[in-house]
Order: C-alpha cells, then sequence, then structure tokens
C-alpha cells in the first residue's frame, strides 16, 4: 500500500474503515484509535484514505505552512451548504479567502473588541440576572445558556440583532434551523451517493438554509437602505460593508458577506459555549482552583458586586484566561482540523510518505493529551500549564484549539474576551452548586459539548457579608 508503513486498522471489503468508526461520536472513537494505533495512522473510507495524526512532533512538522494547507473537505466541505465561501469554509486559494481575510481583521482587531465589550457586558448581565432570578432549587441547563449567551453576544456584535435568547424557552427560529442544518451535515459526512441517502432530511436542509439565508440577507438588505449612515455603526456588518481590500481594492458583497455572518453564527453557536460549559465543569470540580479564581475576580472586578467589568479589568483576568487556555487543552471544542500537502512529502525524518493532497486530521483532542509534551499525567485539569514560566518553556503547535498558521480563528481574540468576562460576572455573584454530582458525558455535533451537564447556584454569601470589610450594598456605583 502507498501509505505504508503508516499503522492502520483492519478494514472490510468496499467499505473499508467507513462503517466500523462510531457515526455518533466519531472524534472519540477517533481519539481511542489514536492511543491504540499511535502518533500516526490511518483509515480507509471507502477507497479514500484519511491520515490521522496527534503526535506532537509530527503536528509541529504539519505546521509549516510553506509544506502544508488547510483543505476543505470531509464535514467541513458539507458546511459549505451554510458556510459557502465564507472565510471558514473557503478554500486558500479562492479569492473571496484573501478578500474577506484582509478586509475581516480590523473587526476582529483589538481595537474593535474594545467597542464590542459594551455590548458583551449587556448580554453577560442578561445572563447573570435570569440566574440572580432563580429560586434556590431550580436547576440550570449550562449548556442551553451558554449557547444563548454565545449567539446573543456575536448576533449583537456582529449586526445588531437581538436574538433575545434569555427571553424566550425555545430557541429562536434561526438556531433551530441551524442545529437541524449541522445535524444532517454530521449524518451524511462522508457518506457516498448522497443523492440517494436521507431525501427527507435533504429537503428539510434546502429549506432550512433558504430560511437563514432569507433572514440573514434582509438584515443585510435593511442596513444598505436606512437612512442612518452604515458609517455611523461600529458593528462587524458595518465593517464589512465598507471595508476595502488593500491588495485587490475590492470590497465583498452581499452574497459573501452573508455567507460570513452565517459563519459567525456557527461559530458563536458552537465553540464558545462549549468552552464555557466544560470550564464551569472543571472549576465545581477542583474546588482550590475556583478559589484561586474568585479571588482574581475580587481583586480586579473591586468590591461592588454589581460594577460592570471595563475592557481593562478584563484584559486583566490572567488566571481565568489560564483557567480558560487549560480548559481549551482538554476539550477542544473544534475537536479537529484537516490539512493536505501541497506536493508529495515525507514526514518523520523519511519515515512516512504522504502524497500531495492526502487529506491528514489533526486530531486535537489527542495531540492536547501528549505526554511527550504534557508529562506523565496529561489527563489533570491544572492552569499552571499556562503560566508564563510554562507557555515559554513549552515547544510551539503543542496547544492548536484554534487552528494552524494563516487559517487559524479570526474569532480567536473576540472568544476569549466574551469568555473571561463571562466568566468573570458569573464569579463576581454567584457560588455554583453541583447537586448531580455531573460526571463528563460529551455529545458530539460539529463541535463536541457536555451533554446533560445541570448545576444550581446561590449568591455568594461572603461577598453579601462584604468580604471588604464594609457592606457592599453601601457600595453602589456612582
Ligand atoms: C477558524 C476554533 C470562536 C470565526 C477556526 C479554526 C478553529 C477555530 C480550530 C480553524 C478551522 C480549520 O482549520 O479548519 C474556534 C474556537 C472558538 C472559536 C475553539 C471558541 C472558543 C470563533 C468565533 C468566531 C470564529 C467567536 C467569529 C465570530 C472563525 C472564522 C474562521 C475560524 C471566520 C476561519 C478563519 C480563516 O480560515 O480565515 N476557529 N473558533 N471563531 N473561526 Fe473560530
Ligand atoms: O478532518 C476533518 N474531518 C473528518 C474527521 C472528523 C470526524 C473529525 C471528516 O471525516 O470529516 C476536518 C475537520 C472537520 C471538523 C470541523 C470541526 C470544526 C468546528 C468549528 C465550528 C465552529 N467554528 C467555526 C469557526 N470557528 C469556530
Amino acid at each position: 500500500n502507498r501509505l505504508d508503513p503508516i499503522p492502520h486498522p483492519p478494514t472490510k471489503p468496499v467499505v473499508g474503515n467507513m462503517l466500523s468508526l462510531d457515526s455518533a461520536a466519531p472524534v472519540q472513537h477517533l481519539t481511542r484509535l489514536a492511543k491504540e494505533l499511535g502518533p500516526i495512522f490511518w483509515l480507509d473510507m471507502m477507497g479514500s484514505p484519511i491520515v490521522v495524526v496527534s503526535g506532537h512532533d509530527l503536528v509541529d512538522e504539519l505546521s509549516d505552512e510553506k509544506r502544508f494547507d488547510k483543505t476543505v473537505r470531509g464535514a467541513l466541505r458539507r458546511v459549505r451548504a451554510v458556510g459557502g465561501d465564507g472565510l471558514f469554509t473557503a478554500d486558500t486559494r479562492e479569492p473571496n479567502w484573501s478578500k474577506a481575510h484582509n478586509i475581516l481583521l480590523q473587526p476582529f482587531g483589538n481595537r474593535a473588541m474594545q467597542s464590542y465589550h459594551p455590548s458583551m457586558v449587556d448580554i453577560a448581565e442578561q445572563l447573570v440576572q435570569k440566574w440572580e432570578r432563580l429560586n434556590a432549587d431550580d436547576e440550570i441547563d449550562v449548556v442551553h445558556d451558554m449557547t444563548a449567551l454565545t449567539l446573543d453576544t456575536i448576533g449583537l456584535c456582529g449586526f445588531e440583532y437581538r436574538f433575545n435568547s434569555f427571553y424566550r424557552r425555545d430557541y429562536h427560529p434561526f438556531v433551530e434551523s441551524l442545529v437541524r442544518s449541522l445535524e444532517t451535515i454530521m449524518m451524511t459526512r462522508g457518506l457516498p451517493f448522497e443523492q440517494i441517502w436521507m431525501q427527507k432530511r435533504r429537503k428539510t436542509l434546502a429549506e432550512d438554509v433558504a430560511f437563514m439565508n432569507k433572514m440573514v440577507d434582509e438584515i443585510i438588505a435593511e442596513r444598505r437602505k436606512s437612512a442612518e449612515g452604515i458609517d455611523d455603526k461600529k458593528d462587524m456588518l458595518a465593517a464589512m460593508m465598507t471595508g476595502v481590500d488593500r491588495s485587490t481594492g475590492e470590497q465583498l458583497d452581499d452574497v459573501n458577506i452573508r455567507y460570513q455572518i452565517n459563519t459567525f453564527l456557527i461559530a458563536g453557536h458552537e465553540t464558545t459555549s462549549g468552552l464555557l460549559s466544560y470550564t464551569l465543569y472543571a472549576l465545581l470540580k477542583h474546588p482550590e482552583i475556583l478559589k484561586k479564581a474568585y479571588d482574581e475576580v475580587d481583586r480586579v472586578f473591586g468590591p461592588d458586586v454589581n460594577a460592570k467589568p471595563t475592557y481593562q479589568q478584563v484584559t486583566q483576568l490572567t488566571y481565568i484566561t489560564q483557567i480558560l487556555k487549560e480548559a481549551l487543552r482538554l476539550w477542544p471544542p473544534a475537536p479537529a482540523y484537516g490539512i493536505s500537502p501541497l506536493k508529495d512529502e515525507t514526514l518523520g525524518g523519511g519515515k512516512y510518505k504522504l502524497r500531495k493532497g492526502t487529506f491528514t486530521t489533526i486530531l486535537v483532542t489527542a495531540l492536547h493529551r501528549d505526554p511527550s509534551v504534557w508529562g506523565p499525567n496529561p489527563d489533570a485539569f491544572d492552569p499552571e500549564n499556562f503560566s508564563r514560566e510554562a507557555e515559554a518553556k513549552r515547544p510551539v503547535n503543542a496547544w492548536k484549539p484554534f487552528g494552524n498558521g494563516q487559517r487559524a480563528c479570526i474569532g480567536r481574540g473576540f472568544a476569549m474576551h466574551e469568555a473571561a468576562l463571562a466568566l468573570g460576572m458569573i464569579l463576581q455573584r454567584f457560588k455554583l452548586v453541583d447537586h448531580q454530582r455531573y460526571q463528563m458525558h460529551l455529545k458530539e455535533t460539529l463541535t463536541m459539548k457536555p451533554e446533560g451537564f445541570k448545576i444550581k447556584v446561590r449568591p455568594r454569601a461572603d461577598r453579601e457579608r462584604g468580604a471588604y470589610g464594609g457592606p457592599v450594598a453601601a457600595a453602589t456605583s456612582a
């Protein structure tokens, strides 16, 4: 075989490894296979191979953008039904990739983050107000509330739209369509003869996509004709409508802007919510880390429980950021990404040959627990992995929750600011109660999230008494 000597599990005739891969939990299955078969192995997906890499040395090589580029295949190719040639699902050589990349660097830059901060606080306040009004024995569906938070946040910062998820019991109809679409996309991932499979689902997919496109197209058209000049708005939509790609002098067209917005909504819905849910889980299970987190929040945000955090204060939450990074290590919400060699390649000092174009998956879940980087106990949750000293000592390309190089996540700064703010505001107010003694159970969609994770909260008694030597109620912000 041309992939010899890369390890390979036994295959069945015709289907290869296709049907033996757990279709409800493919990433967890691949992660187990990586433990068995090692840092590199390949699977036969009905005649087309997919190489799965998770050893740090090999990932380091594969991170060389002169030799390897992102490839939009497998599950991701089908996400194009919603994301079109938006940044996330565009091929690097498509003209709209570099054009949108250049234009979007500004609205995802640091300066722009400061302008989104008040909107992020607006939505985070809706979350904590909901929690403040719960009865003592009411349960919180963590993933639901974190998804409401992250979706509403990108809606408001992205295009001044309020999904108002905290004012409804079910999700907004856009979200119903999005979730159903992603489900179909994952179910049909990699299946051949797509014309004959699941006709009902394919029809629903087409209807859902049409519905989502129409809603977003209307928002764009509204903005184009609004009396208020586009220039007055400071959201991502305004930046996309006015931005010019310096290298071509061109602007984004409205269909591409729609695909970018669909993409931001997928991203806002799928990933940051997972990050926050995993983080709350880790804190519940590690009281000593939770204690340090409370101390930092109290120190940085000050004594007033209701004070709105400033942008600067959020950037000072360094220990909270270490906690978030460690959660991204153990449970990367985007668990894999696909690349392929630009020409015929050899890896591992001549050991493995990869032909040009071979579909190769970086399995981030397994990379992030490689003992050669993280030590003999890589499954332990330890924010000290992201202390300044530990980060300085660690080799590059060992921690890849946001992907690689020019195709890495453009929303990284947005997601991290949003997550630190929300976690900070939660800890500012609440004690967390693990009444279920929840044990992690992952549900895979496009990403992975904890299933059935419920908590309860109580107001923080230590702060009510005034941990700073005076009654906090008197210290209302002016
Ligand atoms: C790309 C992860 C949040 C927008 C990516 C990639 C990863 C990732 C791994 C690379 C995918 C690949 O190589 O195929 C995450 C994680 C997030 C997050 C873990 C939260 C914790 C967001 C948010 C947005 C966003 C909030 C936008 C509002 C994008 C875009 C790309 C991307 C546009 C494509 C960039 C390009 O190829 O030019 N993300 N993401 N992401 N992400 Fe995120
Ligand atoms: O290797 C890939 N896919 C394979 C294997 C799969 C089971 C892991 C396949 O058969 O399709 C390519 C990677 C596809 C997984 C993409 C997950 C990314 C989730 C991020 C969504 C949200 N987002 C968007 C932008 N930023 C965040």
